[in-house]
């Protein structure tokens, strides 16, 4: 190939794959499957290899340097990075609006525009773009000074090494949040658990960790995103008048911005925007600590200025916290599903994340050690959304003279078996197996669960009197339950007694993967049981696969593989599956994916607002199942949006787009027909 061809090929390779990162990160807009993206990064490696002269800073190969730091220069910011000044409630918010109208003379009555972002928990960076290429990124620190820390933001996926399009301002500096998706926060803390390394407390501290490594490879290695929210220097060319046509024409320069902003009119729309964002908090895939409101036009906000190190023009509506202080009454060892002995903490009633929390979890005994955690001791709690509180660090200054440590019980402390470590395992576990009532129990819950057999009525508590009166001992037992055994239980009637059988009865109408799900093997969640419906079709199937053939179902790995091929092994567990068929419990057959089960392949669908009926992640999981894309933003490309109330801006870009919408019940229909 003649030089100025090759140049040619290797120039449409970066512009292919920076087009790709745009509209995976940016657009949240897959383009191309993950294979054809490997396929044009391993080509352009390959050439730049064999090349190279002909590579350059700005090559989507470059992003990870390979030789660590010895020490972060320092950078002073041009223009200072200032902090927010919070508001706790409506009253602070609207006094905010109030003094908004005095200082710019308007009238009560006449509504100021606001642009309203989600606050993310991240850590604040700059990043300098000259020419368009990215020069350099580095810390908020002091907000005079910070780190040089471009090694590592080069690293992110979502920042573009240079930016997309023209008309740039020769001197560009975005700022914005770099933080750490919750998902990729939980699968870190998980893998260093079980490793026994040092765990995270809250995804904030993982961000801002894992950028000040002075190993850009480190950096690389944990799933950070970046999420562009203001503008610091622009020399050399101008910005459009607004703070959210800034925003907008960031994206189109190839930053990621907030997929939730939005502009309203005056204070209480504000609030309204605070409430639903709050509700949506949970389902978020990132952290939020509260909501930042910004005066939207720039001329006002230039007219109202600063205070110390603050803007008057912004605002942070903050959240209740996430994490509070409490005292370490006590530790309990609960025995779970599969025999796990897992320490809980007791703790002195604390109000946190928004509801009051008086039990924590502690993992398991590896987790006490490394906490070094006592009774007696004053801890850190964490709520965030609907994870299980954590106990996530201990105030050693704090520690009084009488704490005791916390110790694994050597047997059981419901059915009295020894309590076993296997090699390698971070859990203790109870060896009762199926004679031990907590194992028993907690089987039965899971068996009746939404996700399972959907057993309406048949609650945890529920399940706990009728093991302990010794109406069901196994899982096969619920379904020779009669009327006068469950209308004499406590709190129970006739009424009640009809409907927990007539629950039970139709619960037997099951399909295979809710039933893999609901026979509790180890490791096997909803999503395993359906890809082994999917890959067997049949349950015979399953039960006679051994560890290779279990290895070829995607998503299996060794241990789950074993974990399967090991709980089918077990005559108790094949007698209770025979049990349970020969009590009627029955599934129609798998048909191979097509046509007729994945109606709505090749279609984009994009979840927007609250949904009441079904969860967020369930309606997605509904949709996938049936072939349909879910995105996270709304484009030309999508074929409709499901939206619950408080649904914004994808709601209306939607209906500019003239895209279909469809409410949940909407939805409903279209999942059960
Ligand atoms: O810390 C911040 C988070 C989010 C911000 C911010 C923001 O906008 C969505 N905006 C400004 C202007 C500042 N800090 C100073």
């Amino acid at each position: 190939m003649t030089e100025p061809a090759l140049r040619q090929q290797i120039v449409t390779l970066r512009e292919q794959i920076d087009e790709h990162n745009y509209r995976y990160y940016v657009l949240d807009e897959p383009s191309v499957p993950d294979a054809e993206y490997d396929r044009l990064m391993a080509q352009l490696r390959r050439l730049e290899q064999a090349h190279p002269e002909l590579v350059s800073a700005d090559s989507p190969t470059q992003r990870v340097g390979a030789t660590p730091l010895a020490a972060f220069d320092s950078v002073a910011h041009e223009v200072p990075m200032l902090s927010l000044d919070n508001a706790f409630d409506a009253a602070d918010l609207r006094d905010f609006d109030r003094r908004v109208h005095e200082r710019l003379g308007l009238a009560a009555e006449q509504p100021v525009i606001y642009a309203c972002e989600p606050k993310l928990d991240g850590s604040a960076v700059s990043l300098l773009y000259e020419q368009g290429v990215l020069v350099r990124g580095a810390t908020r620190g002091d907000g005079s000074t910070g780190e040089d820390i471009t090694q590592n933001v080069r690293t992110i996926d979502s920042i573009p090494l240079k930016l997309r399009g023209g008309g740039w301002p020769q001197r560009l500096e975005v700022r914005g949040e770099i933080y750490m998706p919750k998902a990729s926060f939980e699968a870190l803390n998980e893998r260093a658990r079980a490793e026994g390394s040092k765990t995270f407390v809250n995804p904030r501290n993982a961000a801002a960790g894992s950028l000040r490594q002075l190993d850009a490879r480190i950096t690389a290695s944990r799933k950070l995103e970046m999420c562009a929210y203001s503008v610091g220097l622009a020399e050399g060319g101008g910005l459009p008048p607004t703070h959210s046509e800034i925003l907008y024409q960031l994206q189109q320069w190839g930053l990621r911005i907030n997929a939730e902003m939005a502009v309203v009119e005056g204070v209480e729309a504000c609030l309204d925007y605070y409430q639903r964002l709050g509700a949506k908090r949970n389902e978020l895939p990132y952290e939020i600590d509260g909501i930042v409101f910004k005066v939207d036009e720039l001329a006002l906000q230039q007219r109202l200025g600063f205070v110390s190190r603050a803007p008057r023009w912004a605002i942070a509506h903050k959240f209740p916290a996430q994490e509070e202080m409490t005292e370490l009454l006590g530790v309990e060892f609960q025995v779970g599903r599969t025999g796990a002995v897992t320490p809980v903490a007791r703790l002195k009633p604390v109000f946190v994340g928004g509801v009051t929390v008086s039990n924590a979890t502690l993992h398991n005994m590896d987790e006490v050690e490394r906490l070094g955690v006592m009774i007696g001791d004053t801890v850190i709690i964490r709520r965030a959304g609907d994870v299980i509180p954590q106990v996530v660090s201990v105030v050693e200054a704090r520690r009084p003279a009488d704490a005791c440590p916390v110790e694994l019980p050597r047997s059981c402390p419901v059915c009295g078996a020894a309590v076993e470590r296997a090699e390698g395992e971070a859990a203790a576990r109870c060896s009762g197996g199926v004679s031990c009532g907590a194992q028993r129990k907690e089987a039965i819950k899971h068996f009746a669960s939404r996700k399972a057999l959907d057993i309406d009525g048949l609650g945890d508590r529920l399940v706990e009197l009728l093991v302990d009166k010794g109406l069901v001992q196994n899982l096969p037992d619920l379904f020779s339950l009669q009327h006068p055994q469950v209308a004499g239980l406590e709190r129970m009637g006739d009424k009640s007694a009809d409907n927990l059988l007539a629950a039970i009865e139709a619960s037997k109408a099951t399909t295979l993967p809710r039933f893999l799900y609901a026979l509790g093997i180890r490791e096997v969640g909803e999503a395993t049981a359906r890809t082994l419906a999917q890959h067997f079709g049949e349950l015979e199937a399953i039960q006679t696969a051994d560890e290779g053939a279990l290895l070829a179902v995607p998503d299996v790995g060794p241990v789950v593989a074993q974990h399967i091929a090991v709980f089918f092994q077990q005559p108790h567990n094949l007698e209770v599956i025979a049990a349970l068929r020969a009590a009627g419990v029955h599934w129609p057959a798998i048909e191979a994916p097509g046509a007729d089960t994945q109606p709505l392949a090749g279609k984009t669908y994009v979840l927007t607002g609250t949904l009441e009926v079904m969860s967020r992640n369930d309606a997605k999981a509904r949709l996938q199942e049936l072939g349909a894309k879910v995105a996270g933003s709304v484009s030309a490309k999508t074929d409709c949006v499901v939206a619950g109330p408080g649904a914004g801006s994808k709601l209306k870009k939607a209906e500019e787009l003239g895209i279909p919408v469809l409410d949940e019940a909407g939805l409903l229909a279209l999942l059960e027909g």
